[in-house]
């Protein structure tokens, strides 16, 4: 018999890994797709298949962690082994202009399907992934943070993402569901969404050595991330679901660098040297020396990042650095890709994209340059 898993946010980076892991492993895998004008499953189109071949394994269903009946519908339906709710409004500037919503699909809806499981008898049978977040440890109190160390959230985001994984362990005491918290430190890819720093510079530097745009503008560049790779993240959720005892865990690389460190090093994999200079909202990167012979777009001398404060948060989390120890220690697990091999590959995704996109536009196609 193959296990049955049911992912929430399957549209999404991790659940777009996620489903191509445990499809690899000899899973059924069953997402849940929100409904949208246009089409949204672009992150999960190569592993569709089509329902009515004999023996299908990945499955979509449209659902919403707003929507209780929908969701214990799907669970009776899918009888999953194990569920995993990735699905979140995930953005933390966001999570300020809409902090109602973001509570009432990161924290509610976690308790959802908690409840769904509860109500449908499936507490001995369906295990529980909760996607917790280094965010929780926002103002932080330890360094470096590790499973231990007290919280304290600093967005709507992280407040709600708090609500989530006190009701999972909640749930976990109380009904002997086997559910645990990853708490999930900053991770990349290029399928990461293109609002996020390190693909909106990734993006933003390929485009500008394409000739697509001319500058990038960022917010607060002194904030630390520990930034990992999603395909190294999604592993570990896996295994915390394979153990005989449901425990938290934090999962980190230990490293942390700037986001200013971040552009340099996405400006360099595509050949660019830049240098920063000024200060506070006067701050800029200025292209030294062009090691490509293929950017002809720009020049030295030429400014390509400054600081835009609209992206300056409310409260921000200035820096967070994780000590994945336990995971190493209880689970075997490792980081495998490094900041620089991750950027690398987000700066080549991007390059070929923003190399097609100056085609298209080259032969009169107009191409929309985000900003955001
Ligand atoms: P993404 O933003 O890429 O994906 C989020 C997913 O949730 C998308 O599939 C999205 O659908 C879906 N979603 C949003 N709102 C709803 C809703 N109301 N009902 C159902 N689904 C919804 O996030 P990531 O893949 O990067 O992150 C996965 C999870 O891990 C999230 O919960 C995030 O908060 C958490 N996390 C992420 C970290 C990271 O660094 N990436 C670190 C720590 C935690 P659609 O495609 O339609 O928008
Ligand atoms: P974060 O990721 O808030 O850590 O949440 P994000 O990439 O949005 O920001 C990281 C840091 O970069 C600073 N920053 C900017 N951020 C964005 N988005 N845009 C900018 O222009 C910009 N300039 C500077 C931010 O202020 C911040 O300090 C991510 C999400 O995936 C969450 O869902 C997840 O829980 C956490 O990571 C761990």
């Amino acid at each position: 018999m193959r296990k049955v898993a049911l992912i929430s946010g399957v549209t999404g980076q991790d659940g777009s890994y996620l489903a191509e892991f445990l499809l690899e492993k000899g899973y059924e895998v069953h997402g849940i797709k929100r409904r949208a004008s246009s089409f949204n499953t672009e992150r999960v189109d190569h592993i569709y298949e089509d329902p009515h071949n004999e023996n299908p394994h990945f499955f979509l269903h449209y659902g919403d962690l707003t929507d209780t009946s929908n969701l214990t519908r799907i669970l009776q339906e899918v009888q999953p082994d194990e569920v995993y709710n990735l699905g979140a409004q995930s953005h933390v500037a966001v999570s300020f202009e809409s902090p109602e919503y973001t509570a009432d699909v990161d924290a509610i809806g976690t308790l959802r399907l908690l409840e769904a499981i509860r109500f449908l008898g499936l507490e001995k049978k369906t295990k529980f992934y909760q996607a917790s977040t280094s965010e929780l440890y926002g103002l932080v109190q330890e360094i470096p943070q590790r499973e231990t160390t007290p919280f304290y959230p600093r967005s709507p985001y992280a407040v709600a993402k708090m609500y989530a994984y006190w009701i999972t362990v909640n749930y976990r005491e109380s009904y002997g569901i086997y559910a645990c918290n990853g708490i999930l430190f900053n991770h990349e890819s290029p399928r990461r969404g293109e609002t996020f720093v390190t693909r909106k510079i990734t993006r933003g530097i390929a485009n500008i050595a394409c000739g697509l745009e001319t500058c990038l503008f960022l917010g607060n560049m002194d904030a630390l991330r520990d930034w990992g790779h999603a395909k190294d993240y999604v592993r570990m959720q896996w295994m915390m679901l394979q153990q005989d005892v449901p425990r938290d865990f934090v999962i980190a690389t230990g490293k942390q660098i700037s986001v200013r460190e971040f552009v340099k090093l996405a400006a360099s994999e595509a050949g660019l040297s830049i240098e920063f200079s000024g200060e506070g909202i006067d701050e800029v990167a200025t292209i030294t020396k062009i090691n490509n012979s293929e950017i002809t777009d720009v020049d030295v001398g030429d400014v390509i990042v400054r600081v835009d404060p609209r992206y300056f948060r409310p409260a921000e989390v200035e820096t967070l650095l994780g000590d994945p120890s336990l995971a190493k220690n209880k689970l075997g697990w490792e980081p495998e890709i490094t900041v620089e091999e991750m950027c690398s590959e987000m700066v080549k995704s991007d390059l070929d994209i923003a190399k097609r996109h100056a085609l298209l536009k080259k032969h009169g196609f107009s191409v929309a340059v985000a900003k955001e």
